[in-house]
């Protein structure tokens, strides 16, 4: 039976409107690369972006990326990130490795910072498959990656804003909450020390 529930439904516009888009970008396989950038670059353009509007980082390898994606997003001035890269399988025995670690930094990294990463790294057993991803017969990945950028962070920025409060009405557990930095709590040195007297006091 249908539910005759009608809830309210938040949506990002593709629309750059008000967006600061970052981009991280591994050389590693730039030939694939570039490509996808270029494809991000057309999405965020046909979506109304200006150049001002996107600021690109370049590091060496997939592995890299997470980390520049992070720094970028503990800034602050970007309401999503994409991270685009290539690993090839047929040039790498530790192919495994760089695919898992650069998946899930970037994954921790977005839960850390709460700023929107989003994950273009393409991940293929030969170079004709990332050929294929990267412009010709499946598409581009960059331009999904560029139009998930724009649809993420106007995204975030509805749902903070159904989120606060009108003026002088914050009540109880729901109240707003400050904006997360994306620096993770850290435990003073002097904490740590005096919790392990603490316990050594215990035994
Ligand atoms: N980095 C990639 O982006 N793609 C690859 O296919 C790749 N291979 O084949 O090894 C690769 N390795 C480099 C790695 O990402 C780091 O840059 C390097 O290990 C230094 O930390």
């Amino acid at each position: 039976m249908d539910s005759k529930l009608k809830p309210a439904n938040i949506k990002g516009e593709l629309s750059a409107a008000g967006l600061r888009i970052g981009v991280v970008v591994s050389q590693f396989n730039n030939f694939i690369t570039d490509r996808l950038l270029a494809g991000a670059l057309d999405a965020m353009e046909r979506a109304g972006a200006a150049q001002s509007q996107i600021e690109i980082a370049r590091v060496p390898g997939a592995l890299e990326l997470p980390i520049a994606a992070k720094k970028m997003a503990q800034t602050g001035r970007y309401d999503s990130i994409i991270c685009i890269g290539c690993v090839l399988r047929g040039e790498t025995s530790h192919y495994d490795v760089v695919v898992s670690e650069t998946a899930r930094g970037v994954q921790l990294a977005q839960l850390d910072t709460g700023v929107p990463l989003i994950f273009c790294v393409l991940t293929c057993d030969t170079l004709e498959q990332a050929i294929n991803r990267a412009g010709l017969k499946s598409g581009n990945k960059g331009y999904e990656a560029g139009l998930g950028a724009i649809e993420m962070g106007q995204l975030m920025k509805k749902i903070a804003k159904s989120a606060a409060p009108a003026a002088g009405t914050a009540t109880g557990s729901n109240a707003a909450q400050p904006r997360a930095t994306g620096a993770r709590t850290e435990v003073k040195p002097v904490e740590v020390r005096r919790g392990l007297e603490r316990r050594a006091r215990r035994h």
